[in-house]
Parts: C-alpha cells; sequence; structure tokens
C-alpha cells in the first residue's frame, strides 16, 4: 500500500511524515514549495503477529508494509489548468492520499493564502485534483472521437465503452464532485485503473492541528474518506522517543495512539483491506488483502502459483487459536476447517494453502 502525504507548503506534511515514519527530515523555512519527493517503508504494527511470533517461535516474523511518500512542490501547478506532467503520473500511481491541511496558527509559519481556514485549503487542492481528472477524462474523449470517426461502425465496443463511461465521469466532475462518490464498482471500474484518476482514490484528510488550537471539523462527505485531527509537531517528536517515554507524554497531551498506528488503521478501514496470516517454524507472516476476496485471491497474494494450482486452504482464526490455546485445543474443538475455492478470507485468518502445480 502506497499513501501520498499531499496540501499545500507549509501544512505540515513532512512533520506529519516524520510522525509516520520515525524520519528526521527537515521542516520549515526553505524545505517548503520545493518539488520533492521522499519515500518511507514502514511496518504496520500488529499485535496479533506479535502474539503468533510469541506461539511459534518462528526464524523469521514478517509484518505487511505501508510505503509513505513525502510530497513537496504540490503548489507549483496549482492553478494553472490541473497538475501535469511527471508529477500527475506519480500521485497517480498511488494508492491513497493522506491530506495535511493546516489548522495549527504560528505567526512564523506563512501561509500561501496568508490566512487559517483549513476548509477552503482541503477544497483548494480537491478543486485542483477534479481539474486534472476533468483534462484526463477530455483528452481521453477527444481521442475515442477521433478513433469512432476514423473506423466508424467498425469500431470496436470498448471504444464505446469507454466513450460511455467518460462522460458519465465527465458529468460528475463538471459538477465539482470527486469520482469515488460515484460508487462504481471493481468491474466497472478495472479497465479504467490505469488512468489513475486522483479523485478515485481513498483520502484521509489529516487536520494539522497543535496544543493551542484544539480539534477542528472539517464537513467533508464523500466516498472512501475520513477526516482525523493530529498534532502534528508533537507527534514528530513523540516518534522519537522511547516508547516508554512517549507514553508518559502521550497521557499529559491527551493522545490515546501514537499518530503511526491510528493513520495505519484508518488507512486500511479506508483501502476497505483487512490482514490474514501464514505461520510455521520458519516464518510467521501479515498479508494484506481486499474485504470480500475469496480464498484463491489470498492465497495469489502470496504466490500466483498458489492461486493457479489451489486445491483447499486450511483455515484457523486468529481469535480462535488464541481462545484455544494451541493448535490442537484448536482442531479438538472443531474450530479448523478446510475451505474450498468459494471461501470468503475473514480479518485474522490463519492460512495454509494446499497446491498443485
Ligand atoms: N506550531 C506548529 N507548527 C507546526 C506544526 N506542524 C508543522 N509545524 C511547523 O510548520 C512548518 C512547516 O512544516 P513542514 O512539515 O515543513 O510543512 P510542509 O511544507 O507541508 O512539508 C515547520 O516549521 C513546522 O515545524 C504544528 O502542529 N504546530
Ligand atoms: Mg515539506
Amino acid at each position: 500500500m502506497k499513501l501520498g502525504i499531499i496540501g499545500l507548503p507549509n501544512s505540515g506534511k513532512t512533520t506529519i511524515f516524520n510522525a509516520l515514519t520515525r524520519s528526521t527530515l527537515a521542516t520549515g523555512a526553505g524545505t517548503s514549495g520545493q518539488f520533492e519527493i521522499h519515500t518511507a517503508v514502514v511496518n504496520v504494527p500488529d499485535t496479533r503477529v506479535d502474539q503468533l511470533r510469541d506461539m511459534y517461535k518462528p526464524k523469521k516474523t514478517t509484518y505487511t508494509q505501508v510505503t509513505y511518500v513525502d510530497i513537496g512542490g504540490l503548489d507549483k501547478g496549482i492553478g494553472e489548468g490541473g497538475l501535469k506532467g511527471e508529477f500527475r503520473n506519480q500521485l497517480g500511481q498511488l494508492d491513497g492520499f493522506i491530506h495535511v491541511v493546516r489548522a495549527f496558527k504560528d505567526e512564523n509559519v506563512p501561509h500561501p493564502y496568508d490566512t487559517i481556514d483549513p476548509q477552503r485549503d482541503v477544497e483548494s487542492l480537491d478543486g485542483e485534483f477534479i481539474l486534472t481528472d476533468l483534462v484526463m477524462v477530455e483528452t481521453r474523449l477527444e481521442k475515442i472521437d477521433a478513433e469512432l470517426k476514423r473506423k466508424g461502425k467498425t469500431a470496436d465496443k470498448a471504444v464505446l465503452d469507454e466513450q460511455e463511461m467518460m462522460n458519465r465521469l465527465k458529468a460528475q466532475l463538471e459538477a465539482e464532485k470527486p469520482l469515488r462518490d460515484l460508487n462504481l464498482t471493481e468491474a466497472e471500474l478495472k479497465p479504467y485503473r490505469g488512468y489513475g484518476f486522483l479523485t478515485l482514490k481513498p483520502t484521509l484528510i489529516v487536520v494539522n492541528t497543535d496544543e493551542a488550537t484544539g480539534d477542528v471539523g472539517i464537513a467533508y462527505e464523500h466516498a472512501m474518506s475520513m477526516v482525523v485531527n493530529l498534532k502534528g509537531r508533537i507527534e514528530a517528536e513523540l516518534s522519537q522517543l522511547d516508547p516508554d517515554d512517549a507514553v508518559m507524554f502521550m497521557e499529559e497531551y491527551g493522545i490515546t495512539e501514537l499518530s503511526a498506528d491510528r493513520v495505519i488503521h484508518v488507512s486500511y478501514q479506508l483501502m476497505n483491506i483487512q490482514s490474514f496470516f501464514t505461520v510455521g517454524e520458519d516464518e510467521v507472516r501479515a498479508w494484506s488483502v481486499p474485504i470480500g476476496a475469496t480464498a484463491p485471491e489470498a492465497a495469489g497474494v502470496i504466490h500466483s502459483d498458489l492461486q493457479k494450482g489451489f486445491i483447499r486452504a486450511e483455515v484457523m482464526n486468529y481469535a480462535d487459536l488464541l481462545a484455544a490455546g494451541s493448535e490442537a485445543a484448536l482442531k479438538t474443538a472443531g474450530k479448523f476447517k478446510l475451505e474450498g475455492k468459494e471461501y470468503i478470507v475473514k480479518d485474522g485468518d490463519i492460512l495454509h494453502i494446499r497446491f498443485n502445480v
């Protein structure tokens, strides 16, 4: 999962990136407004994996991972008729956005629009994304028109289908609404995923507050979207501390879960994904799949051969295993199942795939 941290200059993107990835990138004066991309990969914390590791004592323990990308310099393209070129392509390849908006007040930190107004800032960048998608849709429609003129009645049905879809998307964008609000199905979208429409991507709005500001509400009623308040600067400082020391300060600031954990948890919800596990002497490992995935689809996440040659899945659920205390006790309790191709994987399932290629 690759999440892009976006927002206006000085909204606190790099500060939040540092908090999420325990990095120490320079922030503030001189770092803003530059066209720059920083990437960091972090393990997804999961106490279930820790428990399974204690139970199986494997040689290796592997968590799922999230990649965070801090994207500076977004403002460069704003107000110029949509984002373009390599920058637009980079954004198109992300799985979702963490949109940082500034609510903290600090006279030493200039705001590109001078005043602090998180609602305006959210709408400003959203408007730019809508425009960027609209440009893409219009470009496709022009190409389709040209092809239809050239080929007449012999044009592919796929081209006509695309024309119909692009017209639907165009209407939505012209009404200044993000594409994710159309709630299209994966089957409808699949042929067009490659275009990387920006307003189709799940979006977490992070309102960057501080001690003095308190929580700030944002009106943001869209599909695949959520709003959270984070105290960016404090979180970045906490992320540098020993976990034990951090706990002390968290209580002081009324923070119950560090942003690094919180953002991952809400991102999982937003992306509609869940975790399953594989266990053994060699490795205990967490994997992620979309909610609703079948056993063969989950097998395919591990290796394509496991999906191709799928026979059955041996399934135990983590919660059952923990309650039973051991695999043997779980089997006695009748909680060890053999499932076929139709089985829908549940969060916390421990899978062993029987396959033959
Ligand atoms: N007071 C306060 N300052 C912050 C907060 N978050 C970031 N800043 C400051 O705002 C400035 C810009 O932050 P930075 O992360 O570089 O913003 P970016 O341009 O979006 O990457 C820096 O001087 C930060 O220290 C916050 O929560 N409170
Ligand atoms: Mg920055």
